[in-house]
């Protein structure tokens, strides 16, 4: 069976699900956005466990507990600054749903939701991100994967809208 893949608009925090992703910075020790929301849902031992990883590249992605949260584990990955496109910002963007699916992979999860990486404080476009989200989860989750269930969380109507146009588009060829 193939993974199912939603959108949805509410607070990624709130999901009762495998793992949630968070947009962190390189250091992986906290900051505004999701990252904060994540942080502070989850509760001090996040950043503990955090403190160990020795922080994260652009594009790549590390794994830990979810503590306090309802999900079992967050996947942290750190989007490109948006720099115009003209520092490979679409490649990295790629680069991290790819290794955060690996990771879900590798733990044999079943679900999984992304927040708009790069799109808040990083300032990718989101009508681009959107498309390369889409596109590159698409790729990644086949027939013969453990993950039953991708969800692409909005935290408003543009970015719900945007992701929705685009899963129809590629759905549809
Ligand atoms: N649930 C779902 N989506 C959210 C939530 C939430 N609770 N809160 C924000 N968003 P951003 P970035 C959306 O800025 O651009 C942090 O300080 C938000 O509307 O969180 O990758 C990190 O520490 C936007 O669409 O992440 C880094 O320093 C999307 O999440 C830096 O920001 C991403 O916005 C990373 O910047």
């Amino acid at each position: 069976m193939s993974a199912r893949i939603e959108v949805i608009e509410t607070d990624i925090t709130r999901l009762k699900i495998d793992a949630i992703v968070n947009a962190a910075n390189r250091s992986l020790l906290g900051g505004g956005g999701v990252d904060g929301a994540i942080h502070r849902a989850a509760g001090p031992e996040l950043l503990e466990e955090c403190r160990k990883l020795c922080g994260c590249n652009t594009g790549e992605a590390k794994i830990t507990r979810g503590y306090r949260l309802p999900a079992r584990y967050v996947i942290h990955t750190v989007g490109p600054v948006w720099r115009g496109g003209v520092r490979n910002e679409e490649k990295l963007l790629a680069d991290c749903y790819r290794n955060s699916m690996k990771l879900v992979k590798k733990y044999r999860l079943k679900s999984v939701a992304f927040p708009a990486i790069s799109t808040g404080a990083y300032g990718f476009p989101s009508d681009k991100a959107a498309e390369i989200a889409v596109r590159t989860i698409l790729e990644e989750v086949d027939i013969a994967d453990m993950v039953q269930l991708v969800i692409f969380c909005c935290c408003n109507s543009e970015c719900r809208k945007y992701h929705e146009k685009v899963l129809e588009k590629l759905r549809n060829g």
